[in-house]
């Protein structure tokens, strides 16, 4: 039994407040429980340092995106939006995180009450909440300064970057030469000059950075357990500049693909465009004003290029041993990848008629 989650719980409460600690969530990089006390719960997390080299940094942006919001009016007429709140340690100290004696970084939040999170995702009504999160998100975050964020994890979401690191994992790891592994390293092969397609528009000035969530999978945005609108994004680690299509990306390929990310069987793995018009009248109903022609052109190639780079990681961290995702069996990592290739595809088929549904729901926005 591992008594370090209850001695963190404890650290940010007077004696004897905390009732039980329990695990919480399916995330693949922190550790996350829910701390029950008599004054209700919160959520403690410890941060994962081997993929946050500078958890200050991770804590600082915390602590700026929540002033930053904190400092937004409602508009009337608005519903219900909650950001976590940092909880500060019992001790007095300002700095709201704790370093246990094992070394381990803890944080602990608020816990958005009366929600749930999904894995999988339900339907098209639940996809045009989530869509309508994110763009909720990227709006009251626009215009907060990047300059005023860390980089809290270099190179995140640079596709070439992480071919870089797959090339060099290749050439350390002894590859088991199945047919699993042949196919993957073909599949990526094939694509290895598409991995520049934002990074040179970004280049090109034709697409700028903005303050970003870095990580709305489908599972980081809260739902509200009666009305099912999407209340929350959580897991804000990642906040930083960068591209506005990589959470695009991010959140069309968690969503659209009813299998989920744990898919076993590959013939259900496929991008449901039905899923993402929903997506995409959600966003851009709450953030389509923020957004450029630039920027609505490359949306399609986001959702095809950030399936394919979670695969490349995930593939990557097969190769390497498992040591950036934590996995629960051998070949967990693997399957991952050959999941999102999967979606990668199912993408690349369907690109014409989701170059087509952007356009059409966008000439309806600018028509308005
Ligand atoms: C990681 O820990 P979690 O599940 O929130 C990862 C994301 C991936 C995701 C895939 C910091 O997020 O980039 O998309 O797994 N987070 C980091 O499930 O690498
Ligand atoms: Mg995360």
């Amino acid at each position: 039994m591992d008594h370090a989650p209850l001695a963190a719980a404890e650290a940010f409460h007077p004696p004897g407040a905390v009732l039980r600690v329990s695990p919480l969530g399916s995330g693949n990089v922190n550790d996350t429980f829910l701390v029950e006390t008599q004054a209700g719960s919160v959520v403690l997390q410890r941060l994962n340092t081997a993929v946050f080299p500078c958890p200050e940094q991770v804590m600082r942006n915390l602590q700026t995106v929540e002033a930053h919001i904190q400092r937004k009016e409602p508009s009337p007429g608005d519903s219900r939006w909650e950001h976590p709140r940092l909880v500060t340690p019992a001790d007095g100290r300002d700095e709201p995180w704790y370093c246990c004696a094992e070394g381990g970084v803890w944080r602990c939040m608020s816990f958005i009450e009366n929600t749930r999170s999904v894995d999988r995702i339900e339907d098209a009504a639940q996809a045009y909440q989530l869509g309508l999160g994110l763009g909720r998100f990227h709006h009251l975050i626009s215009d907060l300064p990047p300059g005023e964020l860390h980089d809290t994890l270099e190179g995140f979401h640079i596709t070439p970057h992480y071919l870089d690191q797959y090339r060099q994992a290749l050439v350390r790891t002894e590859v088991q030469p199945t047919a699993e592994t042949s196919d993957c390293i073909a599949f990526i092969r094939d694509r290895e000059s598409f991995c520049s397609v934002l990074e040179q528009a970004k280049a090109r000035g034709e697409l700028q950075e903005r303050p970003i969530h870095g990580d709305p999978k489908i599972n980081n945005v809260m739902l509200d357990r009666v009305t099912g609108e999407a209340v929350a994004l959580i897991d804000l680690d990642t906040v930083k500049p960068g591209l506005v299509h990589y959470d695009i990306g991010d959140c069309l390929r968690s969503c659209c693909n009813r299998a989920g990310e744990e898919a076993t069987d590959l013939r259900g793995v496929q991008f449901d465009l039905e899923l993402a018009e929903a997506i995409l009248r959600g966003y851009l109903e709450a953030a389509g004003s923020m957004l450029t022609a630039m920027d609505l052109r490359f949306i399609p190639e986001s959702a095809r290029l950030i399936s394919f780079e979670l695969g490349l990681r995930f593939f990557t961290d097969h190769l390497n041993g498992d040591r950036y995702f934590k996995v629960s069996e051998d070949g967990q990592n693997l399957r991952r990848a050959q999941v999102q290739f999967a979606l990668t595809q199912s993408i690349e088929e369907q690109l014409e008629p989701l170059q087509a549904l952007v356009h059409r729901l966008t000439s309806s926005v600018e028509a308005a």
